[in-house]
């Protein structure tokens, strides 16, 4: 996938028609439960139609079921799927097999951005991020909310992209994030809770875009 924008919006809402006004402003929109149970996979199709989507169900499966509920992902339209990594590499391996003949790209959560993932995950998300790249997987998910782990993920695995959730309500800078490695944000209710959508993406327009300017300096 590609992320000249720098941003995925997750729409967690049935707040459906700020689609229209994500249109050519965002990379991608993210999906999950929250809108995929009421709605049925055919939403896929709909969104797609406007911008390509990643569906965020976090699959956490044995290997033969996760190849399943991939090739079903990917039958029904989707450009990204987004599976766990504490699973194993056999079971992102799945992933990544399954979608790989769709083109489809695969991103494996290595850290997540609430404060619980202090509690078990983030003492192994270094190990999750090697094995994501290990197995294939296009890129990884680390928190906004820790851009210190972003930072040392990206070192570990450079050739992975990284997305990004946690920004605005859960307290991460898009900003820092993307100083940090991140080519793309993820942000979900400080975008489709805002009235004024055009007017909030073009503020973390601006943040991507500052951010990307002052890495292209340290970088000389
Ligand atoms: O907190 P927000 O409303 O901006 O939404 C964040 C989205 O990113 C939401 O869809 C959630 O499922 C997803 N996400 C995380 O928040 C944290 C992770 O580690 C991984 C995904």
């Amino acid at each position: 996938m590609r992320f000249e924008k720098g941003i995925i919006v997750a729409l967690d809402s049935p707040r459906f028609e700020i689609i229209e006004d994500l249109k050519n402003e965002v990379d991608a929109v993210k999906i999950g439960y929250p809108l995929l149970l009421p709605r049925g996979l055919k939403v896929i199709q709909e969104i797609s139609e406007v911008l390509p989507v990643i569906v965020d169900i976090k699959i956490a499966d044995v290997p033969y079921v996760n190849e399943k509920i991939c090739e079903i992902l990917c039958e029904s339209g989707v450009s990204g799927i987004i599976a766990h990594g504490f699973t194993g590499s056999d079971s992102i391996r799945a992933c990544v097999r399954a979608s790989s003949n769709f083109k489809v790209s695969v991103f494996v959560v290595a850290e997540m951005s609430h404060p619980g993932a202090l509690e078990f995950m983030s003492s192994h998300s270094d190990e999750i991020a090697r094995i994501a790249m290990l197995c294939g997987a296009e890129g990884i998910v680390a928190p906004a909310t820790r851009p210190e782990s972003i930072k040392r993920l990206h070192n570990i695995v450079p050739e992975l992209k990284i997305i990004s959730p946690g920004v605005g309500t859960q307290g991460g800078s898009a900003y820092e994030a993307i100083l940090s490695g991140a080519d793309a944000v993820i942000i979900g209710r400080s975008v489709y809770e805002t009235e004024d959508v055009k007017e909030i993406l073009s503020e973390f327009q601006e943040e991507v875009e500052r951010a990307r300017e002052e890495r292209r300096k340290l970088r000389g």
